[in-house]
């Protein structure tokens, strides 16, 4: 049985939400595994021996560790063809690559600069000056995915969410928690509200015990 690795809410909600739609749509079960960040769990010497970076997410194959999300994606998407978890098309299968290799690689990290600004910054006014410049950035990464949004019919590859969609629901949330309110962005927050009623994403929150909206109006 694969195994992940995973803290609630945080970006490990992408495989999560894939090894759910695999676990509904052919029966193959998956073992999921808190790993409380706050506690720093994910710097044990046991968890660093898996991933030495200390980050979630982490998927377990038969004993051997796979880190890093875009690599995880592609691993599922191979291991289970027939769910068409990514487009079968070449140059779409590229497309879908790139896009997501960008929310991973370059939204996700500017986010990291907004909420963990200490890693980048030491003195109150440098980490003022990182974060304000990092929320201005992520303000304009999230109305690119909210130009893909607007396209999703009713989701990001057709008839069921998958990576891509959980990636844009987890950016969503994280923008709550940087002051960008969810309802300044409505086609990509209708889509994050159909990605969260579908089933499999539902019983992932659950498990997550996270809610979709993360902003609170000052
Ligand atoms: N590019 C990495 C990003 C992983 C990452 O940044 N994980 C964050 C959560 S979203 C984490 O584990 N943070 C814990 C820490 O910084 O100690 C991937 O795709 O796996």
């Amino acid at each position: 049985m694969v195994e992940l690795y995973f803290a609630p809410g945080a970006c490990s909600f992408v495989p999560h939400v894939a090894l759910e739609i695999v676990r509904a749509e052919t029966g193959e079960a998956f073992e999921a595994t808190l790993v409380k960040i706050h506690k720093g769990e994910q710097k044990t010497p046991e968890y660093l021996a898996m991933n030495p970076d200390g980050l979630v997410p982490v998927l377990v194959v038969e004993g051997k560790p796979l880190t890093q999300i875009v690599a995880i994606c592609d691993y599922l998407d191979r291991r289970h063809p027939k769910l068409g978890l990514l487009p079968a098309d070449p140059w779409a299968r590229a497309i879908a690559m790139s896009q997501l290799a960008w929310m991973n690689n370059t939204v996700h990290p500017t986010f990291t600069r907004v909420f963990m600004t200490g890693q980048f910054a030491e003195s109150d006014d440098a980490k003022a000056e990182v974060r304000k410049i990092a929320a201005a950035n992520y303000r304009k990464h999230l109305e690119r995915v909210a130009q893909w949004a607007g396209s999703a019919d009713p989701f990001w590859f057709g008839a069921r969410p998958s990576f891509h969609d959980a990636y844009a629901l987890t950016l969503l949330r994280w923008g709550g928690l940087a002051g960008i309110d969810p309802d300044s962005l409505p086609a990509y927050k209708a889509l994050t509200e159909r990605v969260a009623a579908s089933p499999a994403v539902a019983a992932v929150m659950a498990r997550e015990r996270i809610e979709l909206n993360t902003f609170r109006k000052a």
